[in-house]
């Protein structure tokens, strides 16, 4: 009783979605969102841009429209109406409606702000929400029509600016539309659709996975002018990689109409064939296909994504670690320095103070001073890198010199330092048995002896450590040096930091793609390759054969399917929605009963 439809939005092929997979991208999807949004680029290497892009474009696909998306999977289905301006968008709008839903003119732009046309059912709690997404992308500005269009009963209109239109926001509101919807309808005319800008623009939407139906407007009234036009549409569609074949059959052509009609449209016949496939591919029984084939390209598209993201962190770490190695010796030197005078009794003169607290400032303004100097010695070595010298010119001007708050935290590091010394008293002590009071008197009483180790210990230190004294010693001077290294660390962590690298991170992004990948069936294939031969070539003989059948027919004028196997889902009964009476152009899609269904 039903019949099968070949879409003609399916410009990509046809891939199998399998639900259960689709539910179990959702969280992993999600983790790599989460994970993507933490990084940041910030290394000037060549495919910086791309990969920033790349990562930017997968945080927004994820989570404001899949993961929405899968959420919600009875929501209506969500058509975007995109194209240059003038093409004619909103009139076609307005004609699906037979009524006016967005203004159309001579003013170019004259749709400045998406216009959405929905059904009153709608209006629920999704319909806030969704409502709320769109206008928070795009603007408060979102006009929103209700009516009580069937066609609108699972499929919401969104008429957008042209493609090429940015806001005083600063914003594109039809590529933020695009961003959110699950179908693209593609509206352009003869005298446009040549423009590289919309390849440009079309190539990314082929990017999101979004399907996409291809409206030529505006036709001339020759049928062999707009046969023409239509196949020469088709076959730059299809080297574009957008037209699976290149087939003028799977463009809907619109005649350039003659005498207005009062809501800014055409007569409802001439997009008769758009609004039929656009409630077929609405229809629930469909859209739950539509909605698992746009969630799983968009996966895979994720994926193959996240692999130049991947790429790019591969080589921002490898050219961090390269800069980390300056930053490692710089501070490394001035604490073995340090360390060298220490032992060598070079600060001994630190000793002719009464306690540590007040030795510790002198040694407080040595670690500082040298803190300033491996601090320079690292951006003096930066600058002449290109990505170090990037990282120094923008945040990185203070990197220069010590902080502010390096005295701070050293003089508070090596005061706690005195603390720490009763426990090597307590591990030197004669015989293992210095109690605690004992060793916080040796440890007040030893201080001046790690710091000038040539001095006389007095006699109860003597007492107390016995033969372990010169061990002591050295171990509290060990103990001194770790932490006037853990002092200079801390300055030398500002340097760390802006190398912003989180390997763990890159780590925990691979596992992810490929559990993703695993869960969309093994590898992505790059984008601009060809389709899985097998399914590409069962359905091209599928549309292949029906073909024939068509081309014999050149009369054949009713909109209708092209069975594809078991690749889509039924469609109830869409012969009963084919009216056909299209007086235009006779290009129309292809029918053939399912005698199966
Ligand atoms: N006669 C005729 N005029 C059309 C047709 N399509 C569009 N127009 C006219 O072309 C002009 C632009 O049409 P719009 O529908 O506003 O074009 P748009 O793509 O929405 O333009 P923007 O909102 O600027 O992006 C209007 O004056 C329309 O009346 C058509 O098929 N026949
Ligand atoms: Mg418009």
């Amino acid at each position: 009783m039903g019949a099968r439809q070949w879409c003609r939005m399916w410009c990509n092929p046809p891939m199998q979605p399998d639900a259960v997979a689709i539910g179990a991208l959702r969280p992993r999807l999600e983790k790599l969102a989460e994970l993507l949004d933490r990084i940041e680029f910030t290394l000037p290497t060549d495919a910086r841009e791309e990969a920033e892009q790349a990562r930017g474009a997968i945080v927004k696909t994820v989570t404001e429209y899949l993961i929405p998306r899968l959420d919600e999977p009875e929501a209506p289905v969500v058509a975007a109406v995109i194209g240059a301006t003038g093409t004619g968008k909103s009139t076609i709008v307005n004609s699906l409606a037979n009524d006016r839903i967005s203004d159309v003119g001579a003013l170019r732009p004259t749709t400045r702000s998406p216009v959405l046309w929905a059904h009153r059912d709608h209006a629920g709690r999704y319909w806030s929400e969704f409502v709320a997404r769109v206008r928070e992308r795009v603007g408060a500005t979102v006009e929103v029509v209700i009516g009580d269009d069937e066609l609108t009963q699972e499929l919401t209109v969104i008429d957008t600016s042209p493609a090429e239109y940015i806001a005083p926001s600063g914003r594109n509101p039809a590529e933020d539309v695009l961003a959110l919807a699950d179908l693209c309808v593609f509206v352009t005319s003869p005298t446009r659709y040549a423009d590289i800008s919309a390849w440009q623009f079309l190539r990314e939407i082929r990017w999101r996975g979004v399907p996409m139906l291809f409206v030529l407007n505006r036709l001339p009234p020759d049928r062999d002018e707009a046969v023409a036009l239509l196949n020469d549409f088709a076959s730059r569609l299809h080297n574009n990689g957008l037209l699976l074949e290149p087939d003028a059959a799977m463009v809907f052509g619109v005649n350039e109409a003659v005498g207005d009609r009062w809501h800014g449209g055409l007569e409802p016949s001439a997009v008769g064939a758009l609004r039929n496939e656009l409630g077929a591919v609405s229809n629930s029984g469909y859209r739950d296909t539509l909605v698992a084939m746009t969630a799983y390209t968009t996966g895979r598209n994720v994926v193959d994504r996240s692999r130049i993201v991947l790429d790019e962190f591969d080589k921002v770490v490898a050219i961090a670690a390269e800069l980390e190695v300056v930053v490692d010796e710089s501070y490394d030197n001035q604490a073995t320095e340090i360390n060298e005078l220490l032992a060598s009794g070079g600060l001994s003169d630190m000793a002719r103070h009464r306690t540590w607290s007040e030795a510790a400032v002198d040694l407080t303004a040595i670690v500082t001073r040298r803190a300033g100097v491996a601090a320079q010695e690292t951006a003096r070595v930066w600058l002449a890198d290109p990505a170090g010298s990037v990282l120094l010119e923008g945040k990185g001007a203070s990197l220069w010199r010590h902080t502010e708050d390096t005295s701070w935290d050293v003089q508070g590091r090596l005061e706690e330092w005195e603390g720490t010394l009763s426990e090597v008293a307590v591990k030197h002590g004669r015989s293992g048995t210095m109690g605690g009071r004992a060793a916080k008197k040796v440890a007040a009483k030893s201080w001046s002896l790690v710091v000038a180790p040539g001095e006389k210990a007095p006699w109860g230190v003597r007492r107390r450590l016995g033969k372990s004294m010169d061990a002591y010693i050295s171990d509290a001077q060990d103990s001194l040096g770790r932490v006037v290294r853990d002092a200079l660390e801390v300055d030398a962590s500002r340097f760390r930091k802006h190398l912003g690298m989180e390997i763990d991170v890159a780590k925990q992004i691979d596992r992810n793609v490929v559990a993703i990948s695993a869960l969309l069936h093994g590898e992505v294939p790059p984008l601009e390759s060809v389709p899985d031969p097998a399914t590409v070539e069962e359905t091209v003989d599928s549309i292949g054969e029906d073909l024939e059948s068509i081309e014999s027919d050149e009369t054949a004028e009713e909109p209708g399917s092209l069975e594809d196997g078991d690749d889509l889902a039924d469609v109830a009964n869409t012969d009963a929605e084919h009216t056909g009476e299209d007086p235009q152009i006779k290009i129309e899609p292809i029918e053939e009963e399912d005698t199966d269904a």
